[in-house]
């Protein structure tokens, strides 16, 4: 029977190496120590044996059973572990691939000036005011001081719906509304679409956004415009751009200019930037007309203000090296891509 019990134990140690699998282990453990497993006939059989035979051989009977039984444990364990790795190695992930390319937008180029527009303008404290496109003839030309015979209500020039109602041609129409709404002091942009009914071409669009600044208070002088604007263009173009002021006439203001800036290319050497001059021309601006103001219930001898005028597609272009205003409202991506 020592003999029966050693073979036992070789046989199984055999056996459990070439296991596998969970199910073989079932197997492997019903052989030796199921009810008729070869162990267990074993044991039934050492009724026969003499006392101290029967105490050796269940000795090792018992050995050969704790045996299989650890074996049977290790041999779990070593497939369990050999799963959880092979799971862990095919769920590897590979943190060095390279990231798939997700394609994002961008924002317009004409956003991102009227951003940095707005950005400067609520740093020196104003606000921002917005209004409706389509306007009154009232709002766009009468309360501005447009005389009824003025070039710019010319239908060439604007966008008529009906006789009483238009196109804005510019954002001051919102500013006007402000003023009717707001006592002094006034600090406000109005950045917003305008129309006017000129033929397209690589400088000219019948739609284009213009941002208006407007400062209303007691004792607003022409310094203060000058001052503002200085500030503004510095901003916007680096500090050392150069400001010159040439007279203008606009209706709505008194005296009116016109800005050059010195060229943010050439610094004023000349380039093809300023076609030679050294100076480029950015917006219009003055002092509010009296009549405008007070057209909006602002007495002129109390209060005194300012205006500016700026277009963003000329700001946009000269920024970006941009040749053709069409670009701007073409929306083709490979265009867009590139700010
Ligand atoms: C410009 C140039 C000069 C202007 C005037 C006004 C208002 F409403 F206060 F009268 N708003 N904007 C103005 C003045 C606009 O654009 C070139």
């Amino acid at each position: 029977m020592k003999e029966k019990l050693n073979q036992i134990r070789q046989s199984a140690q055999k056996d459990v190496s070439e296991i596998k699998s969970l199910d073989k282990i079932e197997e492997f453990r019903v052989k030796y120590l199921g009810k008729k497993g070869e162990l267990t006939a074993v044991m039934k059989g050492m009724g026969a044996l003499s006392p101290e035979e029967r105490k050796d051989v269940g000795r090792i009977a018992n050995e050969v059973r704790t045996f299989i039984e650890s074996t049977i444990e290790e041999k779990k364990k070593t497939i369990a572990d050999a799963a959880l790795n092979a799971r862990l190695k095919s769920e590897t992930i590979d943190v060095t691939m390279p990231g798939k390319n997700v394609q994002h937008g961008t924002l317009h180029p004409l956003t991102k000036v009227l951003n940095d527009l707005e950005d400067i303008f609520i740093g020196m404290g104003f606000s921002i005011a917005e209004g409706p496109e389509v306007e009154l003839d009232y709002y766009n030309f009468e309360a501005l001081n447009i005389p009824k015979d003025h070039p710019a209500r010319d239908t060439q020039d604007t966008f008529y719906i009906n006789d009483e109602v238009v196109l804005r041609s510019q954002t001051s129409p919102v500013q006007i509304r402000t003023m009717e709404k707001q006592a002094p002091p006034i600090r406000v942009i109005s950045p917003g679409r305008v129309y006017r009914s000129d033929a397209v071409d690589a400088t000219h669009s019948p739609v284009f956004h213009q941002v208006e600044g407007l400062v209303v208070d007691k004792g607003i002088k022409m310094s203060d415009l000058k001052g503002t604007l200085e500030v503004f263009v510095k901003k916007l173009y680096g500090n050392d751009t150069r400001l010159r002021f040439r007279p203008h006439h606009f209706p709505f203001t008194e005296p009116s200019a016109e800005v050059d800036i010195s060229c943010f290319n050439c610094g004023g050497k000349g380039c093809r930037f300023c076609k030679g001059e050294g100076w480029i021309e950015i917006l219009g601006c003055g002092m509010v007309h009296p009549k405008v103001l007070s057209k909006c219930g602002i007495d002129p001898d109390v209060y005194s203000g300012f205006a500016f005028g700026i277009g963003l597609e000329r700001v946009a272009l000269f920024r970006y090296d941009i040749d053709d205003i069409r670009l701007l409202y073409e929306n083709d991506t490979r265009f867009l891509e590139q700010f």
